[in-house]
């Protein structure tokens, strides 16, 4: 895979309250991508907070993934923060399967033979989880192409765009949505992986 990503601070801010985690691991690929409550340092505070733990769940050497397991640390990590809506992506290369759970709310969308979308349970990563968490699992095919935003993104852009360029390589397609349909009262993250 290949991913390109693009963020920016609201206007007026120097930090993102939106910050993402692309990592490479034994089976395939972990992504995340955490906006925290408002916006500013005390926004990043609680994003990068979420990051650094998932980070050290994913750096334990020999660990399998349960999204289950990071959402619970990131859960209990954040308590005393601004809180924050997470999105959590497995990729697992080894049995070919894509596994996401969203709390909050953060766009998730594989462009595969069909077009799928889980569906975000509600809550807030340090607050309030959702009493059912739910992990969607689908088939990974060669040429997926995933796309991961927060709510500084216009929800109808991404896919119309990319579904008509594909051949844009990820970084461009990442920049080009995130200039074109980030949402000026909001910090905007995009990420692209393919
Ligand atoms: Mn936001």
């Amino acid at each position: 895979m290949i991913f390109g990503a693009y963020v920016r601070p609201i206007e007026g801010e120097s930090v993102s309250g939106d910050a993402y985690l692309i990592r490479e691991i034994r089976d395939g690929w972990l992504i995340a991508l955490a906006d925290g409550l408002g916006h500013g340092l005390a926004a990043a505070e609680a994003s990068g907070k979420a990051l650094s733990i998932i980070d050290a769940y994913v750096s334990e050497p020999g660990s399998e993934v349960d999204l289950r397991d990071v959402l619970r640390l990131c859960h209990d990590g954040l308590v005393g923060t601004r809180g924050a809506v997470i999105g959590f992506c497995h990729l697992n290369l080894k049995d070919g399967v894509w596994s996401s759970l969203v709390v909050g709310n953060i766009t998730f969308r594989v462009l595969s033979d069909e077009r799928l979308s889980p569906i975000p349970a509600g809550g807030i990563v340090g607050y309030k989880l959702p009493r059912m968490v739910h992990i969607a699992k689908w088939p990974y095919c060669e040429g997926d192409t995933l796309i991961l935003h927060t709510d500084g993104i216009r929800e109808d852009c991404s896919i119309d765009f990319l579904a008509g360029d594909v051949g844009l390589p990820v970084q461009q397609a990442a920049e080009l949505i995130g200039k074109k349909c980030g949402i000026k009262t909001d910090d905007a993250t995009i990420i692209i992986g393919r």
